[in-house]
């Protein structure tokens, strides 16, 4: 049995639809068995040696600023090497734009590496970021409250197509005010929290 981590990260842990769906994905345990979610928001050092394998890559201190802007759901995955691997199949490439039809990541994934959920890519990766993330928090606690918010819309494929606007700067302001309109939709975070969340997703763009 392999160990996996997995961690709904603020776009998912914050669009309360895309949350709902991702729960219920993690719940069907076809295969796996998930130990629970805990809310947590990292600390830089954490997502650092999280990541220590992409520091200098041109879009590392936005990665930073993403994951940990936020309270994120963590949470472990113990699942068979072959089971992890098809999990990561269902889950879909790192980068929306490249992600298979079908998959988490293409169907709930903005833009970029905004791509809702993480979960580590292989036994060994998933020893690693149990250890690492454990030394931080109890991942077997599971004590998340969810909440059940089905009313709220999903508004990911709306949210690309004005994100594509906001990259190739067609309408990019309006399309960015667009954006933050539909994520109020989306979310029950206010105040600083939302600008946050609005401040980390666009600022993929870069
Ligand atoms: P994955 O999350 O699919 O395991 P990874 O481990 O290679 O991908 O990278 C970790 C995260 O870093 C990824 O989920 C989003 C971000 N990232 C990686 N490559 C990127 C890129 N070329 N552009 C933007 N973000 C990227
Ligand atoms: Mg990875």
């Amino acid at each position: 049995m392999a160990s996996a981590l997995v961690i709904f990260k603020p776009d998912a842990a914050h669009r309360l639809a895309v949350r709902e769906a991702l729960s219920s994905w993690l719940a069907e345990e076809r295969g796996w068995k998930l130990s629970g979610l805990t809310w947590y928001q990292p600390p830089k050092e954490l997502i650092g040696s999280h990541y220590d394998f992409l520091q200098g890559r041109p879009f590392f201190p936005w990665l930073v600023d993403f994951m940990t802007a936020l309270p994120v759901l963590v949470g472990r995955v113990q699942a068979e090497p072959a089971e992890l691997e098809n999990m990561r199949y269902e889950l879909g490439e790192t980068r929306i734009h490249e992600s298979r039809p079908g998959s988490l990541r293409e169907r709930y994934g903005i833009w970029g590496g905004v791509n809702c959920m993480h979960l580590s890519d292989s036994p060994e990766s998933g020893e690693k970021e149990t250890q690492l993330w454990g030394r931080y928090l109890d991942l077997t606690r599971g004590d998340a409250q969810l909440g059940a918010d089905g009313a709220r819309p999903d508004h990911t494929f709306h949210l690309r197509s004005l994100f594509n606007q906001v990259a190739a700067n067609v309408h990019g302001d309006l399309a960015g005010q667009e954006a933050t309109r539909l994520l109020r939709e989306e979310t029950d975070l206010t105040g600083d929290r939302f600008d946050a969340l609005c401040r980390v997703l666009l600022g993929a763009i870069g």
